[in-house]
């Protein structure tokens, strides 16, 4: 009984602890220059502009690519690994953010 209740207090601690941000393309921007979240977390990265982007990261902590994608799309990465995570995009060498994943 004692061990069922460890189990599922640990499975209800999982699922309230993860959580979704959103960052935006807009204007050639990221919408935050740098966002703070926990291990397990999800960000969806949302084109808000007219013309493509193609957001990815080189970073030792989490490296992925998203591929280009147009206005109104939205593609997400689950950040599992303390860290920071530069964030930045293929088509425009300005636009850069940090992602500071915490344990
Ligand atoms: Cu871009």
């Amino acid at each position: 009984m004692r061990f069922l209740i460890l189990i599922s207090s640990f499975l209800i601690s999982t699922l309230c602890a993860a959580q979704e941000y959103e960052v935006e393309q807009k204007n050639k921007m990221f919408s935050v220059k740098e966002i703070t979240l926990k291990k397990g977390d999800t960000v969806h990265f949302k084109n808000s502009d007219k013309i493509f982007h193609n957001v990815f990261s080189l970073s030792d902590t989490q490296f992925f690519d998203l591929g280009s994608y147009p206005k109104g799309e939205s593609r997400a990465v689950k950040f599992e690994t303390p860290g920071k995570v530069e964030v930045e995009c293929a088509i425009h060498p300005q636009m850069y953010m940090v992602i500071d994943v915490k344990e």
